[in-house]
């Protein structure tokens, strides 16, 4: 696998003349580690140094990168300046989060945007192989995808936005908002951290590309793409581990001393005018203002770490905030009490645990925010389990922790209002809300969360079930095959593929050109027709019972072979659970609200409360995938009012005929128009005819329009020699 992305895992860092490389910080840096650490693959990326500094040294830099399975891309100061400082940071990350007034749309931004992704393709293909899967990261790369699928058709590509995709009316303002989409059209599957942002994007590839969609599978074009929501999480352990070890427990103690018998509020930032930084403050200010018996009860430690500090709104921001934290501290604070104890600095790891562990309540309140880690390393660091996290509902993390006090950061009464009652909450109801969304944190990983993209993108290159027609050249080369045999079985669902659909079942009894026909067929020894279907064994019976043919009823329940009684299929054990779980949990983790009930012979997974955006998308899915699972196990897949329940079944088309196929023949034909008969389909080996009545998606091999081309082909071989 290759993680294609705009920073390496490492920065290069040049000291004293010589190139150091140092661990990069920021989420997705250290959320896309552990997965490469993991395996064989290889990351591309810029270095972080520019390549004019770098001269003579770029074949020692690409050597030492190599043993950490890394590929340099180098760009100059000026490549950085208009790519990364001008298109990405100045143009779609503030159009992305809503900023429209920050945006700028310059020409010469775009070239190089252009330019830089040209380049992060070519460096790729340059180490791809076909069959390898490769993984573009963020907005800084959205062109990629399509300029690599030029160069390496096949190849398998995903591509994951780690910002949020803004809604229609806001990304039609980019003038370069087509090719935009066209360079992520060229991944298989496109993900997102919320099903909003699927939505808009969906939106906006239909209304600028005429693509739709169904189920997040985009229509038209050369070949699937799907869009999906994965939210990221993060490496639950590491934070969990860190913060219950000696050294953060020491270091929370001092942090507690220092404080003495105060409140701690932790805020925690890249300083980004999208963190809502300022409106933070403001609610402060205010929340002091109103409640003055909080007055030198609570201290809000404040951390910024400096970013992008070349960009002009940057350094304004900041002037604006260290002005804020002043003119509070000035107003209300006092002799031995400092309200807002500010930071302007990265902190080590050990230290951001001790704070996250030592804090009383977080204030994580961005205007805008793809996802933000902050929020739950803040809950995986909660050792004692009764902090009080105030989270903004425009962060996509809001999806997933609905326990957190959410609030609109806008509405800045309403966020100092948030801050008493985070303060005052008892502590019963701290308790049960940490642990609610401690267990969620913990199980949605990140390493779940690459997990479960590139199971879906590795699902991606599955080859298409399309049916070729049965054309003549293939038909001539069936009724060959029939001629040829000794010995034919010949398995034939009933509705709507030997009779048409009928106004009411009853409706459909056979003709008498069918049972002419069949008869025939089921003449002589070499012959076996055995009728497959889903009717019940009255009905079959009373039309078909008295021909020589095998029936099976009620999609496999029940089956009578010729000439013999009906019987009934056999029910099995329930080791068929541990293969099930797996895929209901895994759709448990993509579907907010959703929950999973275990019964002694059943898995049933609820909906009722998730999500809808999430469950329309999501249910139609986990059913598809259900019934591949369930054709193999044998399982019974019911549905209910909002519950999808997975039971040991004992039959379906395919177990039924396996008792046919335990015999050897030189010749099988199996046909069907339904969802049951790809369970028949599925359980025949390599070799057998199968052929798709109406429609076009089926694991058959071929394909006939209706029931008047079935019987032609059957009258043809009943025609033949015998
Ligand atoms: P960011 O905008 O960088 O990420 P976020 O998700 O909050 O935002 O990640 C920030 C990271 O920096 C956290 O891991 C945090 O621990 C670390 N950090 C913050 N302050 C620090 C400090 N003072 N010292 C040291 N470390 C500090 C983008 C998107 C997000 C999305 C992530 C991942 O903007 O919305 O969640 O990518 O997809």
């Amino acid at each position: 696998m290759i993680i294609v992305s705009n920073r390496l895992p490492v920065t290069a860092k040049q000291e004293e003349g010589t190139v150091q490389f140092v661990p990069s910080v920021g989420g997705l840096a250290t959320g896309l580690r552990s997965v490469h650490a993991a395996g064989e693959g290889l990351w591309v990326g810029w270095p972080g140094i520019a390549a004019d500094a770098l001269r003579g040294k770029e074949t020692a830099v690409c050597r030492d990168l190599a043993d950490v399975h890394c590929v340099p891309v180098f760009l100059t100061a000026r490549d950085v300046r208009d790519y990364y400082g001008g298109f990405s940071n100045r143009t779609v990350w503030p159009l992305f989060h809503y900023f429209t007034q920050h945006a700028t749309y310059d020409r010469g931004h775009w070239d190089a945007y252009r330019r830089v992704n040209e380049r992060f393709a070519a460096a790729t293909a340059e180490v791809a192989r076909p069959g390898d899967t490769v993984w573009v990261q963020d907005y800084h790369l959205m062109l990629v995808p399509a300029l690599l699928r030029a160069r390496l058709p096949d190849v398998r590509i995903g591509f994951f936005l780690h910002i949020p995709f803004p809604s229609y009316e806001v990304f039609r303002l980019l003038p370069w908002r087509r090719e935009i989409l066209e360079g992520l059209l060229g991944a298989d599957l496109v993900g997102f951290h919320t099903h909003d942002y699927v939505g808009h994007f969906l939106d906006a590839v239909h209304a600028l590309l005429g693509r739709g969609h169904a189920s997040g599978e985009v229509d038209g074009g050369e070949r699937p793409v799907r869009a999906d929501a994965f939210p990221m999480g993060i490496d639950y352990d590491r934070f969990r581990t860190a913060a219950e070890a000696p050294a953060a427990r020491r270091e929370a103690g001092r942090i507690r001393r220092h404080v003495g018998d105060r409140k701690v509020i932790l805020s925690v930032d890249r300083l980004d005018y999208t963190k809502g930084v300022l409106e933070r403050l403001e609610a402060f200010d205010l929340f002091l203002a109103e409640n003055p018996a909080w007055r030198e009860r609570v201290t809000l430690i404040f951390l910024l770490v400096p970013s992008r500090t070349r960009v002009e709104e940057y350094r304004d921001l900041k002037r604006q905030i260290d002005e804020r934290v002043g003119r509070i501290n000035g107003r209300h604070g006092s002799v031995g009490w400092v309200p807002i104890w500010y930071l302007y600095r990265s902190v080590p790891f050990e230290r951001l645990v001790a704070l996250y562990r030592a804090a009383d309540v977080a204030l994580v309140t961005p205007l805008r925010d793809g996802m933000n880690l902050v929020a739950k390393e803040y809950v995986a660091s909660q050792v004692d389990g009764d902090g009080v996290l105030v989270l903004s509902e425009f962060a996509g993390a809001a999806q997933e922790l609905g326990e957190a006090l959410l609030v609109n950061p806008n509405d800045v009464p309403g966020l100092a209002r948030a801050i008493g009652e985070a303060l005052e909450l008892p502590k019963r109801e701290r308790v049960e809300r940490m642990r609610r969304m401690q267990e969620r944190v913990a199980a949605h990983t990140v390493e779940a969360w690459a997990a479960d993209f590139l199971a879906e993108l590795g699902a991606r290159g599955r080859p298409e079930h399309v049916p070729q027609p049965l054309e003549r050249e293939a038909a001539d080369r069936l009724a060959a095959a029939y001629t040829k045999a000794e010995s034919r079985l010949l398995l034939l669902d009933y509705d709507g593929t030997l009779v048409p659909f009928a106004p009411t079942p009853a409706q459909a009894r056979p003709d008498r050109e069918l049972r002419t026909l069949l008869s025939r067929l089921a003449e002589g020894s070499r012959n076996e027709v055995v009728i497959v279907s889903g009717r019940d064994r009255e009905t079959l019976a009373a039309w078909l019972g008295d021909l020589d043919v095998g029936l099976v009823a009620e999609h496999g329940a029940w089956v009578r072979e010729r000439g013999g009684a009906w019987r009934a299929t056999v029910s099995r054990d329930a080791a068929w659970k541990a293969r099930v779980r797996p895929l209901l949990e895994r759709y448990l983790r993509r579907t907010p609200g959703a929950i999973l009930e275990e019964k002694a012979f059943a898995l049933a997974w609820h909906f009722r409360r998730a999500e809808p955006y999430a469950s329309r998308l999501r249910v139609p899915e986990l059913r598809e995938e259900l019934r591949d699972l369930a054709a193999q196990l044998a399982l019974h897949v019911l549905e209910g009012d909002h519950v999808i329940e997975v039971k040991a079944g004992p039959f379906h088309k395919g177990l039924a005929a396996a008792r046919w196929l335990e015999r050897e023949w030189g010749f099988v034909l199996a046909m069907g128009d339904d969802r049951t008969d790809e369970d028949l389909f599925a359980s025949l080996p390599a070799g057998c005819w199968t052929i798709k009545v109406g429609g076009s998606r089926s694991r058959a091999a071929y394909r006939l329009p209706g029931p008047p081309d079935v019987r032609a082909l059957l009258a043809r071989l009943a025609g033949g020699r015998r």
